[in-house]
């Protein structure tokens, strides 16, 4: 093959479609019996996205954008699986990805100047380009605590949920985590159990999502300004478009800091930035940040009629925003509900998973069913538990023990024409996913034809331009509040993983110009060979 793409996800799909426009041979695996990725593996109850779903969607094809209509502001899984599914079949992609299949190696071929890639079904494919379309998050883990053999009733992890739904109706419940898809599944399984007990290690900032039907009249306008919707979509921050701030939330009296935040937590169409994105220093300044997260707290504690609980429901171990905050409907309000308990597993940590239940070091809680929504190796780890070697031999999971380590967060020094979409080091997911998405997919397929064009053979980072690169992402970071924060974007979720910000926080503008810059400067920080 010209490449083999990993993963059917929205990246592996679009770069399907991008390569085989220019002609080459593709080879598609894809782990799962469907495609999708996050949309096909993440199937818990309240699963949705938090990005508005005339932001979340394709921009590549004008007349896919015009004829898909959204049905809510925030479309649910089943829903965005439609619409990948949809674009699956519009586009001809199912040909050329191959299902359940999970890649298990790549190795590069010094003499060939080729990757030879195994998977778990025992293929065997050459190809000169591989582009890893693995997700940040899709590499799931259970908590490292012993015993969840011998539990006797069923659990389940929300990144890969059964097809076919599970009905708790009637049972005991244990769920373990309150991340965003703690926060979604939590209402919805609490209508479902007769006892829910949630097992909360930090409280997270949850504002209401206010998902609603979209209102036609809104889908028309935003359909009829498209593309300029879309390149202002591109040039922005996060992905989405919000008014530039202008002035620090310090210099604003109390008075127009409470309206602003009242907005962007009461407004109907609010969104997940609603509340950060007012002024111009709530995630370099603590005491800035400090205005936002009293907002919420005081919220909380309106909500949720028990004081202690909802005193255990406050973060105030971390600065808002710096740990992915979440949209929630009905989620403190569910803490009011007689049979549903929260428990604090910082101060009582889990101990062990016994036959029948959870242990903390205080007590054993009996469940029938566990669910954990325990979250992600992130970032990382989808890639390094593929045993990718590049030159030398060397190991990308040796390479990045001290943490990741890449060249604009697509590419890497020593593994030549190997492309990570989204990968560590690139704006990824602090953005709208399907804006970095389409960036990267856009410039890998750039990239690669331009080599071809150019008659060179492979393309690979420089060792100085990762080390700058990798500096620079740091230096940036270092410069937030985000380096505060216990979060998965540290790593600090997963025991042994090195404490480095991954993503990069320069804004998904700038860094699109700065990859432009790189091309239009003969690919300026890659060494091609002919
Ligand atoms: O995972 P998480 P997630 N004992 O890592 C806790 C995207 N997403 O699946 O915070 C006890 O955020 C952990 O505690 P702590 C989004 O980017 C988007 O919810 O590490 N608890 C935390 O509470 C999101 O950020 C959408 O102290 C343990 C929770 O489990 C990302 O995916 C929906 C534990 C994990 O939260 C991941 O979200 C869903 C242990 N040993 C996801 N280990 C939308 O678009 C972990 N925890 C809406």
């Amino acid at each position: 093959m010209d490449a083999v793409v990993v993963g059917a996800g929205m990246s592996g799909m679009y770069m399907l479609h991008k390569l085989r426009g220019m002609g080459l041979t593709v080879q598609v695996f894809e782990a799962g019996d469907g495609v999708g990725g996050t949309w096909y593996w993440n199937r818990y109850p309240g699963a949705r996205v938090d990005v508005k779903s005339m932001d979340y969607s394709f921009s590549f094809d004008p007349e896919l954008e015009q004829e898909w209509e959204w049905t809510e502001k925030y479309p649910p899984q089943e829903e965005l699986r439609r619409y990948l599914n949809h674009v699956a079949d519009r586009f001809d992609l199912r040909r050329d990805i191959q299902l359940e299949t999970r890649v298990t190696e790549a190795g590069y071929q010094e003499d060939a100047q080729r990757w030879l890639v195994r998977t778990d079904r025992g293929d065997e494919v050459s190809a000169q380009y591989v582009v890893m379309a693995t997700g940040c998050l899709s590499a799931s883990k259970v908590p490292e605590v012993p015993g969840l053999e011998d539990f006797q009733g069923d659990w389940y992890h929300t990144g890969h949920w059964p097809e076919e739904g599970v009905d708790f109706t009637g049972q005991r419940l244990g769920v373990v985590g309150t991340g965003s898809s703690g926060v979604q599944a939590i209402p919805l399984l609490a209508h479902q159990a007769a006892d829910l007990t949630v097992f909360q290690r930090t409280p997270n900032f949850v504002v209401p999502a206010h998902n609603h039907p979209i209102d036609p009249e809104h889908q028309r306008s935003v359909k009829a300004n498209y593309a300029e919707h879309r390149r202002a979509n591109r040039e922005s921050a996060f992905g989405i478009a919000v008014p530039p701030p202008t002035k620090s939330a310090l210099e604003a009296s109390e008075e127009e800091r409470n309206a602003y935040y009242a907005r962007g937590w009461y407004d109907k169409d609010n969104q997940l930035v609603s509340l950060l994105a007012g002024y111009t220093d709530m995630i370099t300044s603590k005491e800035a940040n400090d205005t936002a997260a009293q907002y919420v707290r005081d919220r909380i504690a309106e909500i949720v009629k028990d004081p202690e609980v909802a005193a255990m429901l406050q973060p105030t171990d971390h600065p808002f925003g710096t740990k992915r905050p979440c949209l929630g409907t009905d989620y403190y309000e569910t803490f009011n509900l007689p049979h549903v308990h929260l428990v604090n597993v910082r101060k009582t940590p889990i101990v062990e998973i016994t036959p029948t239940g959870i242990r903390t070091s205080e007590r054993e809680y009996e469940f029938d069913s566990i669910v954990f929504a325990t979250g992600f190796d992130a970032m990382t780890g989808a890639l390094t538990r593929i045993d990718i070697r590049g030159r030398d031999g060397v190991a990308l999971a040796d390479k990045w023990k001290e943490g990741p380590r890449t060249y604009l967060g697509v590419a890497v020094a020593g593994f030549p024409n190997l492309f990570t979409i989204t990968g560590p080091g690139s704006p990824s997911v602090l953005s709208n996913m399907i804006v970095s998405i389409e960036q990267h997919v856009d410039w890998v397929a750039d990239a690669i034809g331009a080599l071809r064009t150019g008659g060179k053979a492979t393309m690979e980072a420089s060792a100085e331009a990762e080390d700058a690169w990798t500096r620079h992402v740091d230096e940036v970071g270092r410069t937030t509040l985000y380096p505060t924060a216990n979060s998965w974007y540290m790593g600090s979720n997963v025991p042994g993983k090195p404490r480095v910000f991954l993503p990069y926080i320069g804004g998904v503008g700038p860094y699109r110009q700065k990859c432009d810059e790189v091309a239009a400067n003969g690919y300026e920080g890659f060494v091609l060979s002919a």
